[in-house]
């Protein structure tokens, strides 16, 4: 069974441990939800009685063990530093050992999604498909934290509670989950963007009594739907990803769409041996190439306003990059996310090709994304996504005419009509960009807390550091362009920035880094100003954090193009780290470079 922290959970556990208490509940989705939770308990407590009571002292700890906690321990080692990694998960993979529903899939070419800091590990390595699935994608970081003895230093099964820093030593305090303690001179918050999941509150959940599962805690047993009837609630990438495979498996699947998507044909396949070993052979001239274009991908990428070319011609673009398959199609034209015109040109397209598929009109109205700009919001990338509704055990309930009202013991009410279910499977993504390092006690200097740091939303310099928190560096945060680059890439960026930071104050002496706050302020004042000339702020999306119920919503992806972004690192750290404080002692203002 896969193991879930029952903090993954917060206010969901709490609510059926608090009713289920005392019941003898013979209901799949309480139990499921409640034996998880206790499991970690009882780790809790078996582990808690033989951990350690002293404090273990490290150079560097990093939080997570995805692809950029594996990197940042690669990194660190490099430069000699004791390193320690502390994961949550039993393994390597992050947010891809957690997301293991049938049809996991990254939206990235897999050539483009992997490290390219290893020229063995590329040519070791060979992807099977156009875009990974996710136990191939769980393979590949086996194989690397394998292939480079990363396991060693890694901490599973272990989850990071507080990091507090210690102004008079200049050292990291962190404690776990279990109590255990650890003091770092340096803090990487590997814990990546995408790694918290977000439940719906629906009134009466608890008394549902079929099974919940989250596409981001998957068990791992495999589950045999035939018999069943199947509700998914969301429609972003992962409800869009895993419903034409449900819609294969169950018996009857509900869709409950709350607004619809642009949904994309990835039109994945296997990759050609010969075409791949041709790759291989160009492996780093290529990646250059692709990483210095305007988008950071291998996707060309128009120089035309949309609306500078005929209809005819803007038709033919556009079918072009639908057939050729996956997201480059927002790349047709140099204007689609800066003009409404042009970017309603794009989704007029898409639309066209909704109402095409989907054979009962009324179902394709309801299917039809109309309420944002293409784009604003992910894009999905699908297999067969409007072709399930074609199908006869498959059913849409959106939210326009029907939406959810409340949860029953049988099933859900939506409209007025209950919906009978045996499974609820929740595809309602994430507390997203900041979830992860806010689930944390952080605090800084003078004991300020992240939280409250961040109160209306996220300020970092350059998406790396934050005022106030000194030596503790994110990698792909809110401030750098993160969610909307190809991550393996901007993780890679970042960790090699964080490794010359560190190898910087180490040759130079320097106790301490941090965000200058009036540098970190002119960096956020450009994030939003670049942010506003688009149309990303018009969706209500997680990127801005509108999914979670109470976060402030401010769109902090930088948008202002990557050549920039990586001239403004690069910049950073040629000018010793400008913007920056760097101390030699514990006093704030002491010697600065
Ligand atoms: P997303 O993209 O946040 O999608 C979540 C979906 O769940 C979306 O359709 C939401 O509708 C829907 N949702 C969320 N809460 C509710 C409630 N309470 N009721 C009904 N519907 C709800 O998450 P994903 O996991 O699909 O994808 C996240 C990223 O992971 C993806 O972009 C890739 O980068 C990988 P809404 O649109 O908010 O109306």
């Amino acid at each position: 069974m896969v193991r879930t922290p029952h903090d993954r959970w917060p206010d969901f556990v709490q609510v059926l441990t608090r009713r289920r208490t005392g019941e003898a509940p013979n209901r799949p989705s309480a139990i499921r939800i409640i034996l998880t939770y206790r499991d970690e308990e009882l780790l809790t407590l078996k582990r808690g009685r033989d951990s350690q009571t002293s404090t273990e002292h490290f150079d560097t700890i990093v939080v997570g063990a995805g692809f950029a906690g594996l990197y940042a321990l690669h990194r660190m080692r490099g430069l000699g530093l004791d390193t320690k990694v502390i994961e949550a998960a039993p393994d390597v993979g992050g947010t891809w050992y957690w997301n293991r529903y049938p049809g996991a899939r990254c939206d990235v070419e897999s050539v483009e999604y992997c490290y390219s800091f290893s020229t063995e590990i590329d040519q070791e390595w060979s992807w099977t498909e156009r875009y990974a699935s996710q136990p191939e994608i769980l393979k590949y970081l086996q194989f690397v934290a394998d292939r480079l003895d990363l396991r060693c230093d890694i901490l599973f099964e272990t989850r990071v509670r507080s990091g507090h820093f210690n102004e008079s030593e200049n050292l990291w305090e962190l404690t776990t989950s279990i109590g255990q303690k650890f003091t770092a001179r340096y803090c990487i918050m590997a814990s990546g963007n995408l790694t918290v999941p977000s439940l719906p509150n629906i009134p009466g959940i608890e008394d549902f009594a079929g099974e919940i599962i989250h596409t981001a805690d998957w068990p791992s047993e495999p589950q045999d739907f035939s018999r069943k009837r199947v509700g998914v609630i969301g429609t972003g990438s992962s409800g869009c990803q895993v419903i034409p495979i449900l819609a294969e498996r169950a018996k009857e699947l509900v869709v409950f769409q709350r607004t619809p998507n642009h949904c994309l044909p990835a039109h994945n396949g296997p990759i050609e041996p010969e075409y791949y070993s041709r790759l291989k052979q160009r492996y780093s001239e290529l990646r250059r190439r692709w990483r210095s274009s305007p988008l950071g991908t291998s996707w060309p990428v128009g120089t035309r306003s949309a609306m500078d070319v005929s209809e005819r011609e803007r038709q033919a673009v556009y079918q072009h990059r639908w057939d050729v398959g996956g997201a480059s199609i927002v790349a047709s034209f140099d204007d689609l996310f800066i003009s409404r015109e042009a970017n309603d040109s794009m989704a007029d397209f898409v639309r066209g090709k909704v109402r095409e598929i989907v054979d009962d009109s009324d179902v394709a109205e309801q299917l039809v994304p109309a309420d944002h700009p293409m784009g604003a919001k992910r894009v999905t990338l699908v297999t067969n996504y409007y072709e399930a509704f074609n199908r006869d055990n498959v059913r849409l309930v959106a939210a326009s005419r029907a939406p959810i009202k409340h949860a029953a013991e049988d099933g859900i009410v939506a409209g007025d009509e209950l919906i009978p279910l045996d499974v609820l499977v929740c595809a309602t993504g994430f507390d997203a960009i900041t979830g992860a390092l806010l689930r944390i006690d952080i605090r800084g200097r003078d004991d300020v807390r992240l939280k409250d740091l961040w109160q209306d939303g996220p300020e970092t310099m350059l998406g790396l550091m934050v005022a106030g928190l000194p030596n503790m560096f994110i990698v792909t945060g809110p401030g750098s362009p993160s969610v909307l680059s190809n991550v393996v890439v901007s993780i890679e960026q970042h960790i090699d920035w964080i490794a010359d930071c560190i190898e910087h104050l180490e040759r130079k002496g320097f106790a301490t880094i941090e965000a200058e706050p009036a540098a970190q302020q002119r960096w956020m004042a450009h994030v939003d100003e670049v942010a506003a000339m688009t149309l990303f702020p018009q969706a209500k999306s997680w990127y801005s954090g509108d999914n979670i119920e109470g976060k402030p919503s401010r769109f902090t992806v930088y948008v202002g193009g990557l050549q920039g972004y990586r001239e403004a690192l690069e910049g950073a750290a040629e000018a010793e780290y400008r913007d920056f404080v760097l101390t030699k002692s514990s006093v704030r203002d002491g010697a600065i470079a």
